[in-house]
């Protein structure tokens, strides 16, 4: 039979199979080639009801589509870019790193602007104006749920992954989704920011699948502080900046940079207000970012 991991923790694994969900180890050979299994992962496996380690045993993993390492998840066919304008306050570079990460994996990146409530309306829409027109975006207030159907719309039968910093959140948007699902018991646990640490109080610790009834398969993942960027070169860095597409052509250097380059269309661009000053500085921070390690 073949299923999703939806969650392991301590050497356990819950294997979904579309119906139900059922628990069990990885076969020896697995463990001793030190193969990892990820929470995604679309696996082969065998009830055994006798045996002492849980109802299944998995054989293998089905050769991944694609994965992260940060959340380690894989098989996405999108990834939620959760991020609040307060509480916590949002650090424009890891927003754009993660999407970044996105078009590197080629996962489709989704913008949720979270806890509307805590911002004003012209902070929110400055926040949208930001990514708009580059990705679909929707702003989600978690306390009313405004917001929720449209997510749900953009996501409706994909393999999505809730992805943020920690106490933006994910896990209320995951118990939002599935309010209706009344099937699954299993509620994601949400938590109080502390003051002391600026971490949730439930936050959340492993990866967690929860498939809805819809057919989505909703996976919400840690927080996380900070991200290391891949290990690329400037060019490719250049080349995860969607926005930056359209106007390369009319660069004076087919192979513009976009950084020093006299008569640059990007640089143009951000003059006018095309480009955002936000998303440039997060390029210009990811660029020097990777020319450390060429050095
Ligand atoms: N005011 C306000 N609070 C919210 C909203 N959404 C969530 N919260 C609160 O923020 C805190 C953190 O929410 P979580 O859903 O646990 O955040 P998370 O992103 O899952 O956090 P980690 O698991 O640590 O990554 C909880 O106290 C929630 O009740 C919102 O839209 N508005
Ligand atoms: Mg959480
Ligand atoms: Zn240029």
């Amino acid at each position: 039979m073949t299923g999703t991991v939806v969650k392991g923790i301590g050497g356990f694994y819950f294997v979904h199979d579309g119906n139900e969900t059922v628990m069990g180890k990885a076969r020896g050979n697995l463990k001793r080639n030190k193969e990892l299994i990820y929470v995604g992962d679309i696996v082969d496996f065998d009830i055994d009801e006798n045996d002492k380690d849980g109802e299944c045993v998995i054989n293998r993993v089905i050769e991944r589509r694609n994965f992260l390492t940060r959340p380690p998840v894989s098989n996405l066919d999108m990834l939620a870019v959760v991020f609040s304008l307060k509480q916590p306050e949002v650090n424009y570079p890891v927003i754009d790193k993660l999407i970044a990460g996105c078009e590197f994996s080629g996962i489709e990146p989704v913008i949720c602007i979270s806890k509307t409530d805590l911002a004003s309306e012209e902070e929110v829409s400055t926040a949208l104006d930001l990514y708009r027109e580059i990705y679909p975006a929707v702003c989600i207030n978690g306390i009313s749920g405004e917001g929720c159907d449209k997510l749900s719309d953009i996501i409706r039968g994909k393999r999505v992954a809730l992805a943020g910093p920690s106490g933006v959140g994910k896990s209320t948007i995951t118990n939002l989704l599935h309010h209706a699902d009344e099937v699954y018991e299993v509620r994601a646990e949400t938590g109080n920011i502390s003051e002391k640490t600026g971490r949730g109080r439930h936050t959340t610790r492993h990866v967690e699948i929860f498939p809805l009834n819809d057919g989505t398969m909703l996976y919400d993942t840690p927080g996380f502080t900070s991200l290391d960027m891949p290990q690329l070169d400037v060019k490719q860095v250049r080349d995860l900046f969607p926005e930056f597409r359209k106007y390369q052509a009319e660069c004076r250097y087919a192979d513009c940079m976009h950084l020093n380059e006299p008569d640059c269309a990007v640089k143009d661009a951000l003059a006018s207000g095309l480009i955002s000053r936000s998303r440039y500085g997060s390029y210009i921070i990811m660029t020097e970012e990777v020319k450390k390690w060429q050095r």
